[in-house]
Order: C-alpha cells, then structure tokens, then sequence
C-alpha cells in the first residue's frame, strides 16, 4: 500500500533540495508517524501535515560587528519560528561557521517534537548565526551578542519566542544578549534562558541536558531489567551535554572511558571521573576546542589524532556532539563492539541509515528529541521561575528534571504498545512527541 508519508516527503524534496539536513529530519519522523496518519486520516485532511512542515515564520538579519583590530565584518543571523500550537517559540541560538536556514529548520522541527514530549507548554524554533565563536577575544563576543540581539530583540520576549543557548553559545553569550536586551527593552523578564543564576538563571541548568540524558538512558535500561551501574561507555563531545553526562553517569555506578573533540579522541580505560570531567571546562576554556591536552595532563589516557571513538568497546554509547556525527561504517563498528545499547545526546547526531542499521542489528537506540529533552524542559522551568519571581532550589529542579524524563519514556512505552512498534524507540518518540501537537493544531483551527 502507499504510504501517506510519501507525497509530504516528496514535496519537501522539491521545495528544499538545498537542504538536506531538514529533508533528513523530515523523512525521519513523517515515515514513523506513519501509522498515525493512517489511522487518523483527519490529520492529513485538516493540513495538519502541510502546515506542521513550513515554518509560521524566518526572521533573517544582517549582523554588522567590528573585531579588535577595528575591522568590520557582517554575519548573518536567523531566528525560525517554527511552531506555536503548544506554547510560544521554544529553542536555542546556534553560532557556528555551518549555520544556515536548512540546519535551523531541522533544529526547529526536531525543537516541536521534543519540546512536545517534555508535557511543558513550549512551541518549537531555532536561531543562532553563522558566526564562528572559536578564536574570538571576549570583547568581539559581546560585540558580536549585542549587534545580534539589537536586531532579535524585536521578535522575542516572555510570551513570544524564547532562545536559550546551543553550540557556540553558552552562560557568557546569553549573558551578553540578555544584557543588551535589558537596556533595548528596558525589560528585565525571562525572555532568554541559560542565565548565570545571579541573572535570574535556574540552578543545574547548565547540567540539566546531559543529567536528563542520564536518567533517560537509565529508564530505557530498565526496560530491559538492565542498570548502569558497571556499564563502560563511550561519548563524543566534551561540551556542556558531554560533562553533565559523564558527570551523572558517574554518579549512577557507570564509566566513561572514550570521548572525542574536532582533533580526534581519548581513551581513558581508567575512566573520565571526577576531576577529569571537569577538565572538559578548561578544554572548552582554552578556547582550542580540542582534547588532545587531556593526554598531557592525564598519562593513563591515550590521544588517537583525527579518529572517532566508535570503535572503542563499551556498553553504551552517547554521542554528545553535532549532527551526523555517527555515520553508517560507525554504525557497523558498534555493533560489531557487541553493544546493546545507542542514547544520542546532540541533536540528530546519527544517519537515517546509521539508525536503521543499529536498530536492525538489535541495539537499542535512545532518539535526541526525547533522551536530551531536558535542556529545554529547564529552560522552561527557568521561565516559569522568571515569571513568577522566585528561585528554584536545585533539589526541586532535579526532582522535576528526573520526573519529566521517566515521563518522556513512558510516553515512548505506551506508543510502542500501542502502534505495536516492538522497541522501535525512534518511532514511539516521533509519534507521541506528534500526538499533543497535532491535537492542538486540530483545536486551534486552520491557522
Ligand atoms: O537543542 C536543545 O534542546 C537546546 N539547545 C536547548 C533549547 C532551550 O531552549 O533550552
């Protein structure tokens, strides 16, 4: 029989060629909601589907920035819009040279699903700017922050759109723009999150993604009877997703002995404990952004320049970095490494074909839009904080934080049973993430 999915797929194609990555994003969930639309064809009748597909708005803008040495330079910066049925616009802000409308509408598209699976009152979008961080001195970041949001700020605010930070943009980066925002708006409100917790920031924050991927692994392991307690496991990145989730993992009994940098990757049979993980933060500090030095100052680790860790033997592996980051021939090195189990912590870091192969070789596998869902769902704490004018212990963000992500699995549970999907977590995930949105798209009327 032909699939409904087919023709939406087919129009994207079309309409986007130039970019393949939201095209990837796009065939990913519509084949997995498949079922849905088959069994609720007022979904596909009502455009649904056609609207969910096209951003409600593109913001782009030129941003005009000086260098110390008085140079000028012009960036361009962007702010997609994408989905509003759950919440107002809900997303960080990417700087990295590759950045361009085709990678922040996969962002914003992957941001719906997710932000819907977090039970919290977010819409999805996606911004940042082709601005290459790595490199820059302190004073042309905030030069580079405050012309930036000179021009978003008029788009954004508490009920509106809400950024956060993503690659390349951290505390130091919202700082700035939150700061520049304040004297242009003369608001002191919770429009961005990701704050310092003196800037009405939220406690743990900065742990938050990696922590939620944590618990997330962990609930996906005892759906198997499994633990992490003993597990040996392999991560890439060693950003801020990367730290919290050694730093947890850690915590609940399991060893990192791998991780990766744009130079290559470290083998710490040992483990990455302690100490050792928050050497990531002068890693990042150095402002190289690579993790060859972690050889020098540690002497049991070991560097392999211009390698990936995949084929380093663990239990687990979470790959922490950037899009596409495991592709097929990795694919086939973690299962040959015997491995049960796949979590991704960075957005769509696997190939569609990568995610097949694992899945069809019996690896579990842990989607992004689900497993690192609780970085936005702080973020969402934190403006729920703002908004009401109080501070959160950390013990209440946690608490909240490891609520949500045994509620994201259970959510995957309950439409694996229910579409009869086996363990297909990939899909459960696109479909109960799909479920809350298209019900509020339905409610909202044709708009
Ligand atoms: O990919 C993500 O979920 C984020 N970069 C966090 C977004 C947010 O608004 O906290």
């Amino acid at each position: 029989m032909a699939r409904i999915c087919d023709r939406f797929i087919e129009e994207v194609k079309q309409r986007y060629p130039y970019e393949p990555e939201f095209l990837q994003t796009v065939e990913e969930v519509l084949t997995s909601i498949e079922p849905v639309l088959q069994a609720h064809p007022e979904y596909v009748e009502s455009g649904i589907i056609d609207r969910l597909l096209e951003p409600e708005r593109i913001i782009s803008f030129r941003v005009p920035w000086v260098d110390d040495q008085g140079k000028p330079h012009v960036n361009r910066g962007y702010r997609v819009q994408f989905n509003s049925a759950l919440g107002p616009y809900k997303g960080g802000l990417r700087f990295a040279p590759n950045v361009y409308p085709g990678i922040l509408k996969f962002l914003g598209f992957e941001q719906i699903f997710k932000n819907s699976l977090t039970g919290l009152p977010i819409g999805g979008g996606k911004g940042g700017a082709d601005f290459d961080p790595n490199g820059k001195s302190d004073a042309e970041i905030m030069r580079f922050c405050q012309s930036f949001v000179t021009e978003l700020y008029k788009y954004v605010g508490p009920n509106e759109d809400d950024p956060a930070g993503d690659l390349g943009v951290g505390g130091r980066e919202i700082g700035y723009i939150m700061g520049q925002y304040k004297r242009l708006t003369n608001q002191y409100d919770g429009t961005f999150s990701g704050k310092g917790t003196e800037n009405g920031g939220l406690a743990g924050r900065t742990e938050a993604t990696g922590y939620g991927i944590v618990f997330f692994a962990r609930e996906m392991l005892k759906h198997y009877g499994d633990t992490l307690e003993g597990k040996t496991v392999v991560i890439s990145g060693f950003g801020n997703v990367a730290w919290g989730t050694a730093q947890k993992l850690e915590q609940l009994g399991a060893k990192v002995i791998a991780f990766s940098g744009p130079d290559g990757y470290i083998l710490d049979e040992d483990g990455v404990l302690g100490e050792k993980v928050d050497y990531f933060l002068d890693l990042r500090n150095s402002g190289k952004n690579i993790c060859a030095p972690y050889a020098e100052k540690f002497p049991g680790a070991k560097f392999f320049p211009g390698e990936k860790p995949w084929g380093v033997k663990a239990d687990l592996y979470i790959p922490c970095a950037m899009q596409n980051d495991v592709h097929l021939e990795h694919a086939k090195q973690i299962v040959a490494n015997g491995c049960k189990y796949y979590v991704e912590g960075a957005n769509m870091p696997t190939t569609n074909e990568a995610v097949e192969y694992l899945q069809k070789h019996g690896v579990a596998v842990g989607p992004a839009k689900a497993a690192n869902a609780g970085g936005v769902a702080c973020s969402c704490l934190e403006m729920s904080q703002n908004a009401q004018h109080i501070v959160f212990t950390p013990e209440d963000v946690f608490a909240q934080l490891e609520g949500i992500m045994v509620n994201i699995f259970k959510q995957i549970e309950d439409a694996c049973k229910q579409y009869d999907l086996g363990d297909n977590f990939v899909a459960g995930a696109n479909i109960a993430g799909f479920d809350r949105v298209a019900k509020a798209m339905k409610w909202q009327g044709f708009v």
